[in-house]
């Protein structure tokens, strides 16, 4: 057949969703065959994924797909299930948000340097880096007794195939990788006593991952065998691959509950000050590094919604737009916003704090919520540029925020660059363009690329000048 179907399991943070792909030697269209909410649940012991609910929407995603040629599946980073001697999972898997790595980076430090972990890993300091949950679940009983320890996305691999690996790209975050060689990191696994024995063998995006289980089969009504085909299972991994850029001299945001803002490198960057600027170095397709620093994201949004009892988002941001631009701007970048809670309040008290107008109302939060982002985006854009020695001329921006076009403008205005907004559903694009191509329907990274641009709706944002403003805004933060 010319066209063929693929499922995209994509598991964000705020939702799940079960996208199907039709691709053609130049074509390339995206449905939805199921959407779910991700809701963490937050029990005695503390903030957990509620795991066996998002395999059940996978389930019920696959049954609404109906048939498909491959699965493949992405998710959010980090995080990970431990498995028992005989494969049955140990506990809910701990949400990346769970407060249970407080003062454990400091811990890994006093036996490993941070600049030496920097140096060694390129990844970014992030209290819920794999590496710093499992020192902080050192000794605990779940631990003592795992023999397997799997990443989400190859988790649920596992649960459909039966079979065990380890995507690289996701692999990336658990700072145990060396992004030079792309392989794990002995010496910091020995240095800090993690049993990389763990963890199953490595998997690259293309590999195949094992056939849906005769139980799966039946679930879903679907006639075997379907493959599953190894992705970049990390979301933004995916999210990046499906960024319609041509050429090389672009930044991308991916943006959903966070905003991931940074470049695509040949090689991981890992200077001194590149670790003093926080910005990390995962992993991407074909040898590439996505050089980026995490921003909080919509995820401010997100959480000031939920306090304001679920309002509609539309009105909101219409309301927003209104108020006028910059009043008051909070760092967007910083991981004092990464609980969950209180949000609206926590904002005033940030905006209080460096001695700005205190946001009232809604309207007003978000419209300070935005700014912020947009100011976060340029800080990291400018950044990245200069660290990496990497100019760009446009800013690529994919994922849920895409269709926040106040979001999107004030980027382009903050940048001083122009906005290319598009796709939506990148990582679910990046997921299933990797399974085409692993059965040789679509070419290399700018091929893929290529076919995007021709096939996705984009939208265009010129920046409205007064760069000068957004300076001044910056220089409130770095005073503060
Ligand atoms: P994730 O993958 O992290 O779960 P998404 O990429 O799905 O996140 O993006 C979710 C975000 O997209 C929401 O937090 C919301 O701010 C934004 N969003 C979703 N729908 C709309 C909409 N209709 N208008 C504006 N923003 C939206
Ligand atoms: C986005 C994401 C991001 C990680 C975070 C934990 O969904 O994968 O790249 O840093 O979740």
């Amino acid at each position: 057949a010319d066209v063929q179907s693929y499922a995209a399991v994509d598991l964000g943070a705020s939702s799940g969703r079960v996208m199907v792909g039709r691709v053609g030697p130049d074509s390339l269209e995206l449905t939805e065959a199921h959407r779910f909410v991700n809701r963490p649940v937050r029990v005695p012991e503390g903030l957990r994924w509620d795991i066996l609910a998002l395999y059940g929407g996978v389930l019920d995603g696959l049954r609404a797909a109906g048939r498909v040629d491959s699965v493949g599946i992405d998710s959010w980073a980090v995080d990970y299930g431990l498995l028992d001697a005989d494969g049955a999972l140990l506990g809910n898997p701990v949400h990346y948000r769970d407060p249970r790595t407080e003062g454990v980076p400091e811990k890994v430090w006093a036996t490993l340097p941070a600049e030496e972990l920097y140096a060694a890993t390129g990844l970014q300091y992030a209290p819920f880096n794999t590496l710093y949950q499992l020192v902080a679940a050192r000794g605990s009983a779940q631990l003592v007794a795992a023999e397997r320890l799997l990443l989400i996305p190859d988790l649920l691999a596992y649960w459909l195939t039966g079979e065990q690996g380890t995507e690289l790209t996701n692999a990336s975050t658990t700072q145990l990788i060396d992004p030079r060689t792309r392989d794990w990191s002995y010496d910091v696994a020995s240095r800090l006593g993690v049993d990389l024995g763990l963890f199953a063998p490595l998997r690259q995006p293309g590999d195949p991952a094992g056939l849906l289980r005769p139980e799966v089969l039946e679930e879903t009504g679907l006639r075997g065998p379907v493959p599953v085909t190894t992705v970049g299972s990390h979301d933004t991994a995916s999210a990046v691959a499906a960024v319609p850029a041509d050429g090389e001299r672009f930044a991308y945001i991916c943006t959903g509950t966070w905003s991931l803002a940074g470049l695509e490198l040949g090689a991981p960057v890992l200077s001194e000050a590149s670790r003093a600027a926080n910005f990390t170095n995962e992993l991407g397709l074909d040898g590439t590094v996505r050089y980026l620093r995490n921003i909080m994201g919509l995820w401010l949004l997100q959480e000031c919604v939920r306090a304001w009892g679920e309002p509609e988002l539309g009105g909101l941001l219409s309301a927003a737009a209104e108020v006028p631009a910059l009043r008051s701007v909070v760092d967007a970048g910083d991981a004092a916003f990464l609980a969950p809670g209180r949000m609206p309040e926590r904002i005033a008290e940030a905006c209080r704090a460096s001695g700005q107008p205190v946001p009232a109302t809604p309207a007003e939060t978000t419209r300070c919520i935005l700014d912020s982002l947009a100011l976060a985006h340029r800080k990291a854009i400018e950044e990245a540029q200069r660290l990496a020695d990497h100019p760009v001329d446009v800013v690529h921006i994919v994922g849920g925020g895409t269709r926040n076009a106040l979001l999107c403008q004030l980027t382009a205005d903050a940048c001083g660059l122009p906005v290319v907004a598009g796709p939506t559903e990148a990582a679910a694009l990046g997921n299933v363009l990797v399974q085409a191509r692993a059965h040789g329907l679509v070419g290399d990274l700018p091929g893929m690329r290529r076919l995007l641009t021709r096939t996705q709706q984009l939208t265009r944002y010129e920046p409205r000048g007064d760069t000068a403003r957004w300076t001044e805004a910056q220089t409130r933060l770095a005073g503060g």
